[in-house]
């Protein structure tokens, strides 16, 4: 991809993981500015099923959600023929790439990493090494394709900083090997808060199912979790310090009606949180609509879903391929 003539369009990737619904943070964070990309980007998406091993999953549950999360990309607007949409697992130079990464990724990095430290301290019992290297894995899905930049919630800047520097690292050893990506972060709404205890990031994996409004919520859930999120006593719909709830609300509306802080602002003045937690959960349901009605429709088809996974992963490997083969020369290995 990289060696095509100029002017070329630039690369963008990212992934999710099939770790449960998707989640209001998912898609303000990320998946919208995927699906905006797509005209004037060659995007590639794809489903982080390797990853999600990370922390312990039910084989059954894991291989329905992998191909619910695809049908639910797909009602986000991600369009397998303008975009290449694949699972992880199904192209096979993620991992092999991931090794020849982790050989030039140091432990004193990978240990400075906050999910490591986060992640580890929720599953306590489950320490393992894939914990521990996930960023050489995530490394290795971004260069294998070249991007120039990967649309991002917040929580990843630090792994995509340090895939930056791996690159460099490789880049300065070897030769040019990989282009250099940027993290594309969302103006408003990179990092959403959980409802429940907005000290923490919205997760589709928290255990506390009012802590997230997913995206296939039906409007009336999404009215309740709304109502029910944890605010402060100043009943006075302002952004500021110390009003974690607020702000929190008030960046999710403005998210789903791209008004400002202020407009925001102007718009409650006077009204308590009752009335603005109304517009909230009305706003965002009435926003969620369409993603809802077109994941039914998607997810009862699948063998289309199927196609789409086989198409995806032979075209994603053709690209990975060559990468993966230039890489494995400038390293001495022996090639066949
Ligand atoms: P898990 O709970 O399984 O770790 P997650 O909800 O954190 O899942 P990921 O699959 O790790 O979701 O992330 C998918 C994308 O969504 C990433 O680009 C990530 O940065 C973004 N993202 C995740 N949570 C939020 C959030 N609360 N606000 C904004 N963006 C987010
Ligand atoms: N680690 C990311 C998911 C992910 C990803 C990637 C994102 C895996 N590989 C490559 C961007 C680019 C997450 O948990 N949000």
């Amino acid at each position: 991809m990289a060696e095509e003539a100029a002017p070329r369009k630039k690369i963008i990737l990212s992934g999710i993981q099939p770790t449960g619904v998707f989640t209001l943070g998912n898609y303000i964070g990320a998946i919208q500015n995927w699906e905006r990309m797509q005209r004037d980007y060659r995007c590639a998406y794809f489903i982080a099923d390797l990853h999600a091993l990370t922390v312990r999953q039910e084989a059954g549950k894991l291989r329905a959600g992998t191909l619910s999360a695809l049908a639910q990309l797909m009602a986000c607007g991600i369009d397998p023929k303008k975009s290449l949409l694949f699972v992880q697992s199904h192209v096979p130079e993620h991992a092999e790439m991931s090794w020849l990464l982790s050989c030039h990724t140091q432990f004193g990095e990978l240990s400075r990493m906050t999910q490591f430290k986060d992640k580890s301290a929720a599953h306590a019992d489950n320490i393992n090494a894939g914990l521990f290297t996930y960023p050489a894995l995530m490394a290795a899905d971004i260069l294998l394709y070249q991007a120039d930049y990967v649309p991002v919630g917040d929580d990843q800047r630090q792994h995509l900083e340090l895939t930056r520097d791996i690159a460099v690292r490789m880049n300065g050893l070897y030769g040019n090997l990989f282009t250099l990506p940027e993290a594309y972060l969302p103006k408003q709404g990179a990092r959403i808060r959980s409802l429940a205890d907005p000290t923490k990031k919205m997760s589709k994996s928290d255990p506390n199912p009012n802590g997230a409004i997913y995206i296939l919520d039906p409007p009336e859930v999404i009215l309740k979790k709304v109502k029910r999120a944890v605010t402060d006593s100043e009943a006075r719909v302002a952004y500021g310090e110390g009003k974690d709830g607020v702000n929190n609300l008030m960046t999710i509306y403005a998210a789903v009606t791209g008004r400002s802080m202020n407009e925001i602002e102007a718009e409650f003045a006077g009204h308590g949180y009752g009335d603005f937690k109304q517009a909230v959960g009305e706003a965002v349901a009435e926003y969620l609509r369409p993603v809802r009605e077109k994941y039914a429709a998607y997810l009862n088809d699948r063998a289309y879903l199927e196609e789409v996974c086989k198409e995806g992963a032979a075209a994603a490997s053709a690209v990975a391929r060559r990468t993966l083969s230039k890489v494995k020369k400038k390293l001495g290995l022996l090639m066949k």
